[in-house]
C-alpha cells in the first residue's frame, strides 16, 4: 500500500479523500491554492503545497505545479478527486510518466470516454445498450444526413463528440432545421472542444437520469453497486441524488449492472466509474461514461456499505477489490442534498464568511463538508459547501430524517439553498418519486416556488 498519496482537489472531496487516507494509514499531502491556505484540510493534511493563486488554471488546473507538488513532498501516488483534472488524459500520463500513481482507469480509457463517439461505439460493442442514433460520427454529406435523422425519427439531438455533461447539443424537430443545426452544433464544438465532430440520437423527451456505479480492478475483476438517480438537476447541475432508484425493477437493475460490469472487464476499466444512462418507458440507453469519483458517490456507500474511494486506492495499488458482486447487497435508501452558497430562487452565487454553523446529526444522518464557522467560501470555485446525506431502512424513513437534518442545519451569513431543500422534501411529486430531469425546471418556472 502507499505511505503518502497527494491530493489534487479541493473543498469537501479533499477532506474526503484524505480521511479515506487517514483510516488506512496513508499520509496525505494537500495542494491548495492562495484562496484556500486557511482550508481545513489544508491543515489537517500531514503536509500542504500552495501550489499558485485563486484562480485554478493557475493552481488546481496548472500540471507543473501539482507535480513539483509531488516531487517535493515524495507522494507516491495522486488522487485528482472530481473536476478539475479528474478527467484529463493528459494529465493523468504526465503523472504515470512522473513516475507517479495516478489513482483512476489508463490514460487510453480516460482518452476513450472522453470522446463520447467512441465511448459510446466502445459500449455498444460490449453490450451496453445505447440510445438510437447515427452510427458513430455523423457524415458531412447533407444526404446522409437526412437519412440518419429519418432512420432515427423526429426529433433528434445533435451532440459534439468533444462535448459531455450538457455542454454542445442541440434539438432538432424538423428536417427543414436539421442541416442548420448540425453547422452550428460543429461550428461551436470546434470553437469550445477544439474537435468539430458530431453525432446523433433519438432526443428522449422526458427521460429519468440514472447513473450505475462500478468498481474495476486489475486482475479482470469488475462489479456494479447499483444506481443513483439524479434526475433532480437545473442547467445540468444535479441537486438531489438518492439510491436506489424509486420504482426500479430489481431484475432490470441487475441485467444493466452486470452489462457495465462486463463492459468494465471488456475494455480493460480500471477504478471506480459510472455508466450514465437516460431511462424512460422501463428502458437504459447509455450516454456517456464518467471515469471519476462524483460528487454523489454517498448515497451508494450509504446503501453497500462499501467505501468507494478507499476501494479507488486500493485498485490503484495492484490490488484486488475487497469484495466479489455477491458481496453487494443494497440495503435501505439514502438521499444526498447538495448545500450550495447561492440564492435559493436566484441560484446567483453568494460567496462570503459563514458567521454561524451548525451541523445536524442523529441516525442515518452524514454531512461531508470542509466548511466551518469563520470560514470564508471564496469567489473562485464552484458554489458547493457541502452535501447532507441522509439514510433509511426505507425512502419515506430517509426523506423524514432529511427533513429533521435540514432544519437542523444553520449557516449564516451567506445565502444557501436549503430552503430550496426543503420544499423539495415537500413536494408531493418528489415524495412520490421517479420525476423526470425535466421537473426542477417546470416546477422553478411554474414559480410554485415562492420566494420566503
Ligand atoms: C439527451 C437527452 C435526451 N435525449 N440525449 C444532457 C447532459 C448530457 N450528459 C446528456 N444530456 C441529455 N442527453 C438524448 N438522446 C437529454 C439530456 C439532458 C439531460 C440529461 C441528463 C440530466 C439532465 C439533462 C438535462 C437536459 C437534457
Amino acid at each position: 500500500m502507499f505511505e503518502k498519496i497527494l491530493i489534487a482537489n479541493r473543498g469537501e472531496i479533499a477532506l474526503r479523500i484524505q480521511r479515506a487516507c487517514r483510516e488506512m494509514g496513508i499520509k496525505t499531502v494537500a495542494v491548495h491554492s492562495e484562496a484556500d491556505a486557511d482550508a481545513k484540510y489544508v491543515k489537517l493534511a500531514d503536509e500542504s503545497v500552495c501550489i499558485g493563486p485563486a484562480p485554478s488554471t493557475l493552481s488546481y488546473l496548472h500540471v507543473p505545479s501539482i507535480i513539483s507538488a509531488a516531487e517535493v513532498t515524495d507522494a507516491e501516488a495522486i488522487h485528482p478527486g472530481y473536476g478539475f483534472l479528474s478527467e484529463n488524459a493528459d494529465f493523468a500520463e504526465r503523472v504515470e510518466q512522473s513516475g507517479y500513481v495516478f489513482i483512476g482507469p489508463r490514460p487510453e480509457t480516460i482518452r476513450l470516454m472522453g470522446d463520447k463517439v467512441s465511448a459510446k461505439d466502445a459500449m455498444k460493442a460490449s453490450g451496453v445498450p445505447c440510445v438510437p442514433g447515427s452510427e458513430g460520427a455523423l457524415s458531412d454529406d447533407s444526404d446522409e444526413i437526412f437519412r440518419a435523422a429519418k432512420d432515427v425519427g423526429y426529433p433528434v439531438i445533435i451532440k459534439a463528440a468533444g462535448g459531455g455533461g450538457g455542454r454542445g447539443m442541440r434539438v432538432v424537430h424538423t428536417e427543414a432545421a436539421l442541416l442548420n443545426a448540425v453547422s452550428m452544433t460543429k461550428n461551436e464544438a470546434q470553437t469550445a472542444f477544439g474537435n468539430p465532430v458530431v453525432y446523433m440520437e433519438k432526443f428522449l423527451e422526458n427521460p429519468r437520469h440514472i447513473e450505475i456505479q462500478v468498481l474495476a480492478d486489475e486482475h479482470g475483476n469488475a462489479a456494479f453497486l447499483g444506481e443513483r438517480d439524479c434526475s433532480m438537476q437545473r442547467r445540468h447541475q444535479k441537486i438531489i441524488e438518492e439510491a436506489p432508484a424509486p420504482g426500479l425493477d430489481p431484475k432490470l437493475r441487475d441485467k444493466i449492472g452486470e452489462r457495465c460490469a462486463e463492459a468494465c472487464r471488456k475494455i480493460g476499466y480500471r477504478g471506480a466509474g459510472t455508466f450514465e444512462f437516460l431511462y424512460e418507458n422501463g428502458e437504459f440507453f447509455f450516454i456517456e461514461m464518467n471515469t471519476r469519483i462524483q460528487v454523489e458517490h454517498p448515497v451508494t456507500e450509504m446503501i453497500t456499505g462499501i467505501d468507494i474511494v478507499q476501494e479507488q486506492i486500493r485498485i490503484a495499488a495492484g490490488l484486488k477489490l475487497s469484495f466479489k458482486q455477491k458481496d453487494v447487497q443494497l440495503k435501505g435508501h439514502s438521499i444526498e442534498c447538495r448545500i450550495n452558497a447561492e440564492d435559493p430562487y436566484t441560484f446567483v452565487p453568494s460567496p462570503g464568511r459563514i458567521t454561524v454553523y451548525h451541523v445536524p446529526g442523529g441516525p442515518g444522518i452524514r454531512v461531508d463538508s470542509h466548511v466551518y464557522q469563520n470560514y470564508v467560501v471564496p469567489q473562485y470555485y464552484d458554489s458547493m459547501v457541502g452535501k447532507l446525506i441522509a439514510y433509511g431502512a426505507t425512502r419515506e424513513q430517509a426523506i423524514a430524517r432529511m427533513k429533521t437534518a435540514l432544519s437542523e442545519m444553520v449557516i449564516e451569513g451567506i445565502k444557501t439553498n436549503i430552503p430550496l431543500h426543503q420544499d423539495l422534501m415537500r413536494d408531493a411529486a418528489f415524495v412520490q418519486g421517479g420525476t423526470s430531469i425535466h421537473y426542477l425546471e417546470h416546477k422553478l418556472a411554474a414559480a410554485k416556488v415562492k420566494p420566503q
